[in-house]
């Protein structure tokens, strides 16, 4: 049985995953606006990403006969100004979420739940894989700059992008 603590803070955590796919989501519509396929794809992974996050923490939650407890998703932002402006906020996003992630390892430490700690670490690795895939998106855009060119052929690498589930824990 999880502590009462710990599942408070799993439940937290579940709803900041469940945010952010649905913030990854509005990006994904932004995009198809813009009419950047290779973004949406980019996006779409993104999104699936999140919510395999989400559920990892909710199955886990389950198994240890925890109580999932869904909140209300917050309304995320529809609009920026560029795709620059969505990769920097992306950033800024993931690094959020990798300071709740180490808040959420700190409850499982002073709970002194060695499951949960193991379990955690999937969640820190990831943490350190996202915010260098996202940075290097956001590096190549800062060099594109303004040459809508260079940004197509961005598009069209991102357009590889494949979504491969997780195995999470
Ligand atoms: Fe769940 O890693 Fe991004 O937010």
């Amino acid at each position: 049985m999880i502590n009462e603590k710990l599942e408070k803070a799993f439940n937290y955590q579940i709803n900041r995953e469940l945010y952010s796919e649905y913030l990854y989501l509005s990006m994904q519509a932004y995009f198809e606006r813009l009419n950047l396929k290779g973004f949406v794809n980019w996006m779409t992974v993104q999104v699936q990403e999140e919510h395999a996050h989400a559920m990892g923490m909710f199955d886990y939650l389950n198994q240890r006969g925890g109580k999932v407890e869904l909140d209300a998703i917050e309304k995320p932002e529809i609009d920026w100004s560029s795709p620059l402006e969505v990769f920097e906020h992306i950033l800024t996003h993931e690094e959020l979420v990798t300071s709740l992630i180490n808040k959420l390892m700190d409850v499982a430490e002073e709970t002194k739940d060695r499951a949960a700690i193991s379990f955690l670490n999937w969640y820190l690795k990831e943490q350190v894989e996202e915010e260098d895939n996202v940075g290097n998106v956001l590096a190549t855009l800062r060099l594109i700059g303004d040459d809508k060119k260079a940004l197509l052929m961005l598009d069209k690498d991102l357009a590889t992008r494949t979504f491969v589930a997780p195995v999470i824990g």
